[in-house]
């Protein structure tokens, strides 16, 4: 598969391919954990996947056979948050986290290793995730001095239930591909050699379907657990669509023909 670079990043690789783009967290020496301009670096390439009408999918994985993302690198972590160039404490993986969630697209995070701690929230936010025989999964937060009682929490519970989500904060144990697939945690698990493959097939069907029902189904799938951001999410698609019909363009001709707007004309759906 030839991949080609859309943007070269000093902590991430970001590339393209037929309608996909896939960025790796590129840190191997370190299980891909992120530092501050990792996660800006990320952002970046969502900002860039969200505008671009060339990418129908995005893929987040890992770079290497060991680890997608050991969550945040202790070595930069200091009073108030993890440090990067500009010296200034973040936690800004939780804004990666809503991005993930609100991006108007797929993202499917294929899982080629360790997903740890943070990392592991990472895999949990993304729409899919596709997993290698070898991944490992598990929070380690109360273990390290961190928690994630944001997504990592409430959204982790949504998907494999309470009991299970306390089980993986408080006890912070690592569960296998083949657990994770039992719990819900993962949507498949395949050979590390077919990894790619088969996320890159998953992202082909979805690309065979109509972009804007996955974008509503993923909205509305949101919007049950956001609250008023989940209905904003929606209710801003909903403008789009209307922004596409004849009777919001009555309303701005008029406007701008210093004339009354004629809505009798549009029809009254049952
Ligand atoms: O909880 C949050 C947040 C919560 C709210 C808001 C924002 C948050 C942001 C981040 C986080 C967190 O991510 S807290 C959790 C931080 N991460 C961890 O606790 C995982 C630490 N790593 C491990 O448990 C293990 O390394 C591993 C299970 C992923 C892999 O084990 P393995 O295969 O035995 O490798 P290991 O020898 O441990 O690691 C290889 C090298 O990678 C080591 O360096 P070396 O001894 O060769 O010099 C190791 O130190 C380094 N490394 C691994 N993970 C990290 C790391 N270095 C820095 N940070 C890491 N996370």
């Amino acid at each position: 598969r030839n991949w080609t670079t859309i943007k070269e990043f000093e902590e991430i690789k970001f590339e393209y391919f037929e309608g996909i783009a896939k960025i790796t967290i590129n840190r191997p020496r370190y299980r891909n954990a992120f530092t501050p301009d990792t996660i800006k670096e990320i952002i970046e390439s969502m900002v860039f996947c969200r505008d671009s009408q060339d990418i129908a999918t995005v893929i987040l994985t890992g770079e290497g056979d060991k680890a997608f993302c050991s969550g945040g690198d202790i070595n930069v972590k200091q009073i108030g948050g993890y440090i990067g160039k500009d010296g200034i404490p973040r936690l800004n993986v939780l804004d990666l986290q809503k991005m993930i969630r609100s991006l108007p697209k797929p993202v499917v995070a294929m899982v080629n290793g360790f997903a740890i701690g943070g990392g592991h929230v990472l895999h949990v936010v993304c729409d899919l995730s596709i997993a290698s025989e070898n991944a490992i999964f598990g929070q380690t937060g109360p273990k390290v001095g961190s928690f994630d009682a944001g997504f990592g929490s409430s959204y982790l519970a949504r998907v494999v239930g309470q009991k299970k989500a306390r089980e993986i904060w408080f006890l912070c144990k690592q569960y296998s591909a083949t657990e994770a697939l039992e719990l819900g945690l993962v949507n498949t698990v395949v050979p590390f050699d077919k990894l790619e493959d088969e996320t890159v097939a998953w992202c082909k069907q979805m690309m065979q379907h109509s972009p804007l029902a996955l974008r509503m189904i993923k909205a509305g799938l949101n919007a049950e657990l956001d609250g008023q951001a989940g209905i904003q999410e929606l209710a801003g698609n909903a403008t789009m669509l209307y922004y596409m019909t004849e009777e919001a363009h009555e309303g701005k001709d008029a406007f701008l023909q210093k004339r009354k707007p004629d809505f009798s004309k549009y029809p009254k759906m049952p």
